[in-house]
């Protein structure tokens, strides 16, 4: 169908840019969009395209078996040695591919509608250079627009409901300006649909998905919400990406540098 064939020409035009045989260190990302890349990762590895040395950081149980299933080699992050001072001295990962759940036109993202973001944020952080790749239902201005689930936000389960009070009553304005749409933000406990409970992150937290409305200072929120105590990771990665890979419903891709 057309958003799963969109997501397959994004995922497969990012890695042939960047997934290039000098790459030792790839952070592979997790949810649907990335298992494209996988398979296209799988193509180059059979056609011999691939670094014979290249091994794989995983940012989830779902992407460290997508890692294995491949026949690829994975590698934990804190195990690789730092690529070079030159870039701050502490990155350790040529390149990481991930999905997101919308991308707004400064290349800030919504991500941890699969509930991996911890993992995918210090993946990331430690990434030379990451690249979104997503289908055109992800492809805004604003944050906000199209995602309508809220912001991701992994919690301690000690004190979810007090964190839920908290982020209820953050403050939509800051020194003057508006952070975010909504006066009255809803914060909601993500529930499984095939366990009975709330979700439980691979770390054993909670999520809350927090609805704002339209975000206006993608930066602003996420030190906000990571302030409160016992917030673990907030699902807006701002000023992280350095491109992010389209498909459009015609079969065209575009690139948002
Ligand atoms: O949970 C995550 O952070 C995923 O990367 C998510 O943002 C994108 O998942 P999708 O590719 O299945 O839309």
């Amino acid at each position: 169908d057309l958003v799963e064939q969109s997501k397959r020409s994004a995922a497969f035009a990012a890695v042939d840019k960047h997934v290039l045989p000098s790459v030792r260190v790839l952070g592979i990302g997790s949810g649907s969009t990335v298992v494209y890349a996988v398979d296209r990762l799988l193509e180059l590895k059979n056609n011999n395209q691939l670094n014979p040395k290249l091994v794989c950081v995983p940012t989830s149980f779902q992407s460290k078996q997508l890692i294995a299933d491949a026949g690829l080699q994975a590698a934990d992050l804190d195990d690789l040695p730092i690529l070079d001072d030159a870039q701050g001295g502490f990155t350790s990962i040529d390149v990481t591919i991930d999905g997101a759940d919308e991308v707004d036109s400064e290349l800030n993202a919504i991500k941890g509608g699969g509930g991996a973001h911890l993992r995918e944020k210090l993946v990331a952080n430690a990434s030379n250079k990451l690249v979104l790749i997503a289908d055109y239902r992800k492809d805004s201005q604003v944050l906000g627009e199209k995602w309508s689930k809220g912001i991701p936000v992994e919690v301690s389960p000690l004190a979810w409901r007090t964190i839920t009070r908290q982020l209820e009553h953050m403050p939509c304005m800051q020194k003057g300006s508006r952070l975010f749409e909504d006066e009255h933000p809803v914060a909601n406990l993500r529930q499984a649909v095939r366990k009975a409970g709330p979700v439980v992150t691979d770390n054993g937290n909670f999520i809350l998905d927090v609805c704002v409305g339209n975000i206006y200072d993608p930066p602003a929120v996420e030190r906000l919400f990571k302030m409160i105590p016992g917030v673990i990771e907030v699902g807006i990665f701002s000023n992280m990406a350095s491109e992010a890979w389209f498909g459009n419903s015609d079969g065209s891709i575009v690139c948002r540098i």
